[in-house]
């Protein structure tokens, strides 16, 4: 990794960092572990986004581990900065960006406004960087400007957009983007879809819709569904993760706007309670503002 992409993930993370949920180990740095403690403890990690289960799973290990260690007193910050690197280490890996899952379909899924179109910008970028050729679709026939908005992206990224009139159907543009894409071997298809229909189960049902359209006509490419999710919506991104994941299943997750947001904890929860892989983070509003997500770079910049 560059020194550039180094900062910005610093960046992104700063926040986070700063807040409630960064200074856990500070907070405890030089205290030896007392039961006060664990309840302080508890009621830090409640307030920092971290939830009531993944809590209760963290202060139970800090309890096992202490009265394992008894005699030598541990220090509870780095028994809490231990537990939450485990948890984070117990994710699932991500395969969606992996080399041998090419040539690949994505849906971008999620509810409107998380930034799944620009995080197709920013997929785009990532993916061509490594000499992958891209091809979208303009599924979100839902509104007029947001097929635009892809067909703008293409144009200053440089990929094609395969696109129908507003409001047409949006399996069928997703159908013409797979043949198209067979056609010209295309190594990424990236399909957008929207995040605001008239009600949720609409918005469910035609993703079921794209879905199959696309296992059906998917030939030699892998197909999966990446959920993207707002870290500033906190608790309410995971519970979208949740509903989502019943619905469709979803390979990966692309956290976006970590740079604006002191809610970074949230991170622990969607890996422990959804076991869902986080694939992608969004670290601003450019198409190079992405970075895969690693735990271990995620504890360092937090916690260090
Ligand atoms: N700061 C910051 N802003 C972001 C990030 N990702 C997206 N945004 C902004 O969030 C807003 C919504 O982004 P879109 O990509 O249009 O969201 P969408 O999910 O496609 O929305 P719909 O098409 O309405 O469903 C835009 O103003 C983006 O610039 C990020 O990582 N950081
Ligand atoms: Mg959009």
């Amino acid at each position: 990794m560059n020194k550039k992409t180094h900062q910005s993930l610093k960046n992104a993370f700063a926040k986070t960092k700063n807040s409630f949920f960064g200074q856990i180990p500070d907070i405890f740095k030089s205290q030896q572990l007392s039961l006060n403690d664990l309840e302080e403890l508890e009621d830090i990690l409640v307030s920092s986004d971290i939830g009531m289960y993944s809590t209760t799973n963290i202060i139970e290990s800090i309890k096992n581990s202490f009265s394992v260690q008894k005699s030598t007193s541990p220090n509870l910050g780095i028994l809490i900065k231990n537990e939450i690197q485990h948890i984070l280490e117990s994710s699932k890996h991500d395969e969606i960006s992996k080399n041998e899952n090419f040539p690949q379909i994505l849906v971008m899924a999620g509810v409107n406004g998380v930034g799944k179109t620009t995080a197709i910008a920013k997929l785009s970028h990532f993916f061509q960087q490594q000499g992958k050729s891209v091809l979208c679709g303009a599924a979100d026939t839902y509104r007029a400007a947001a097929i635009e908005q892809i067909k703008l992206w293409g144009e200053r990224l440089n990929f094609d957009v395969i696109s129908h009139q507003p409001g047409s159907d949006p399996s069928a543009v997703a159908f013409d983007t797979i043949s198209a894409a067979k056609k010209r071997n295309i190594d990424l298809v990236i399909i957008d879809t929207a995040g605001r229909l008239h009600e949720n189960s609409n918005l469910m049902d035609e993703l079921k819709k794209i879905y199959k359209v696309l296992n059906q006509s998917k030939g030699h490419y892998n197909l999966h569904t990446l959920l993207t999710l707002d870290a500033t919506t906190g608790q309410n991104g995971l519970l979208q993760a949740k509903s989502f994941n019943e619905s469709i299943q979803c390979n990966g997750i692309f956290l976006t706007k970590l740079d604006g947001t002191s809610k970074g904890g949230i991170i622990i929860p969607i890996i422990e309670e959804t076991n869902i892989p986080i694939s992608f983070i969004g670290t601003g509003e450019q198409p190079f503002d992405i970075a895969l997500f690693d735990p271990n770079l995620f504890t360092e910049y937090v916690f260090n």
